[in-house]
């Protein structure tokens, strides 16, 4: 069986999205093949017929699931025999909270970097992007990046908890990456592709950790345009 993703994609058809880079990195860690398709912010609402207001949503066999926690939980019950996820359901639970954590250091990259996004766009979907942005962020995307030292100080504060953790095992799941290290992995790929900020400078340990998943997923990691 192939899956099958809506990706989101800047107007170059770089694939931008965490979540998206969570989903695929989650298959392949099932050894489940997926084929993309690139999609646009204003694209979403026409998936599938509608219904969907995110991506990544997958076509799954005879599902459509539009939440990479839940294609996960799916993969996990499809699966249980591959590589895990979760480990069980205190690792389901252990991950919502990683999720939790994950989507605070997204929020402050993403004060950083929204600009460039906006940037990357096409005319269509920088009217969408800056209408959203600016209201999720409080501000115009120009000032909310303009002082951005110390929206790199504010990112490197919140990546502490994993730099510590990662001083005393390779992966968050320990010895092998679980969903919950896929969501964070999903950061770093949208900061690479994004490309303007390197947030990973002076952070041997994350770089090492990010390195030891390319080690793995690298030919999923490297498809940054599907
Ligand atoms: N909980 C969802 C979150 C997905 C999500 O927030 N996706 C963003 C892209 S990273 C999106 O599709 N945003 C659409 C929009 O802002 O209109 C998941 O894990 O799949």
């Amino acid at each position: 069986m192939t899956a099958h993703i809506h990706d989101l994609a800047t107007a170059d058809g770089r694939r931008l999205s965490p979540y998206c880079w969570a989903a695929k990195l989650a298959l392949a860690h099932k050894g489940v093949s997926f084929e993309t398709t690139p999609t646009r912010f204003i694209d979403i609402p026409s998936i599938g017929g509608g219904g969907f207001r995110t991506v990544p949503v997958t076509e799954l066999g005879a599902d459509r699931i539009g939440d990479s926690f839940d294609l996960a939980l799916k993969l996990e019950e499809a699966h249980p025999d591959r590589p895990a996820l979760f480990a069980g359901p205190g690792g389901v639970a252990l991950t919502r909270f990683v999720g939790a954590h994950m989507a605070h250091v997204m929020g402050k990259i993403a004060r950083v970097i929204a600009v460039d996004i906006c940037a990357a766009l096409d005319r269509e979907n920088q009217t969408y992007f800056r209408t959203s942005r600016e209201k999720m962020l409080g501000g115009r995307l120009e000032d909310v990046a303009a002082d951005r030292a110390g929206g790199v100080a504010a990112v490197k504060d919140a990546l502490k908890p994993l730099r510590i953790m990662l001083r005393g095992q390779p992966f968050i799941g320990g010895e092998d990456p679980f969903f919950a290290d896929f969501l964070f992995a999903g950061v770093v790929q949208w900061t690479k592709i994004v490309g303007t900020v390197d947030f990973l400078e002076g952070e041997q340990a994350i770089a090492d950790w990010f390195g030891r998943i390319e080690a793995r997923y690298g030919a999923v990691l490297r498809a940054t345009r599907g």
